[in-house]
């Protein structure tokens, strides 16, 4: 694999090695270096934060500049779920207390699992309780899970321009069903906006994990 992983908008990421071994798509360096970081004493939230979300970022920089292509993204992302399996139980080791039940998924035509993953884990800790229906998942099947597991939340991921229009498309599904009035529909990803989830007709937007956590929390209190 190419060896470019200079991190030319920022500071260096600390702990350095994670990221190193993200961007050049090592699984097994990614999982090892995640756990001497944790054992070192470097917490959880932190190495997600200042190391594998950038090293994210930057194999995101080499694909557009044409320096990976897909599989250097796939074997990157790859290794980004070593390192995530390392931090998950910490992240997830919260309160217990059931927050509400979360139908969660990435939209149709949309492969991009990491950050939902993400959210799901958050969410988890903090005592929702998660039906994770994984990537690609079409407005009916949300409909049919939201129904099935009497959601109080329905979250949705979309990584790319062309499959935020699945989300639209999800909660007209929702509406036609008769399920919108007693779900709250959140929404994020790297191509939304708040104007363009309050377009859609989405109830929240977060633009990250610890953000959607709050906004989920928010949308359940009684007003
Ligand atoms: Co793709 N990809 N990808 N990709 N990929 C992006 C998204 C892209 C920005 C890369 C680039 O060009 N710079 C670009 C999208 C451009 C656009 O549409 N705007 C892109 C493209 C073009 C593509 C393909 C079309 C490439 C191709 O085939 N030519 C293709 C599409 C496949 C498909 O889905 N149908 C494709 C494929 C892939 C892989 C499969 C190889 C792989 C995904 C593997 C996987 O997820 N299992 C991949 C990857 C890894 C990326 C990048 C490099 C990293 C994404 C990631 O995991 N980020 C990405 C570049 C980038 O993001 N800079 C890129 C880390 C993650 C923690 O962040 O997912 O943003 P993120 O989640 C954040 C927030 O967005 C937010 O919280 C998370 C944590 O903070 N969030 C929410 C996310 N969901 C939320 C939900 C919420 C609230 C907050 O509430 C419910």
């Amino acid at each position: 694999m190419n060896d470019q992983t200079s991190n030319p908008s920022g500071p260096e990421p600390e702990p350095r090695p994670v990221f190193e071994a993200i961007v050049a798509g090592d699984q097994e360096r990614a999982r090892s270096e995640a756990e001497r970081a944790l054992a070192s004493g470097i917490p959880a939230g932190r190495l997600l934060q200042e190391s594998m979300i950038p090293a994210m970022g930057e194999v995101g920089r080499l694909f557009e500049e044409n320096l990976y292509f897909l599989p250097e993204m796939l074997i990157a992302a790859r290794a980004m779920k070593a390192a995530m399996a390392v931090v998950e139980p910490t992240l997830q080791a919260g309160e217990v207390r059931s927050a509400g039940s979360v139908v969660i998924g990435t939209v149709a035509g949309d492969m991009h699992d990491i950050g939902k993953n993400l959210v799901a884990t958050m969410l988890s800790g903090h005592g929702f309780q998660i039906h994770d229906l994984g990537a690609d998942v079409a407005p009916e099947r949300f409909v049919e899970a939201a129904r099935e597991h009497q959601a109080d939340v329905v979250a949705m991921s979309a990584l790319l321009s062309t499959t935020m229009t699945q989300m639209d498309a999800t909660i007209e599904a929702l509406t036609a069903a008769g399920l919108r009035e007693g779900v709250k529909v959140l929404v994020g990803g790297a191509p939304l906006t708040e104007a363009r989830a309050l377009e859609m007709g989405a109830d929240g937007y977060a633009p990250d994990a610890s953000r959607a956590v709050a906004r989920a929390a928010e949308l359940l209190v009684p007003h």
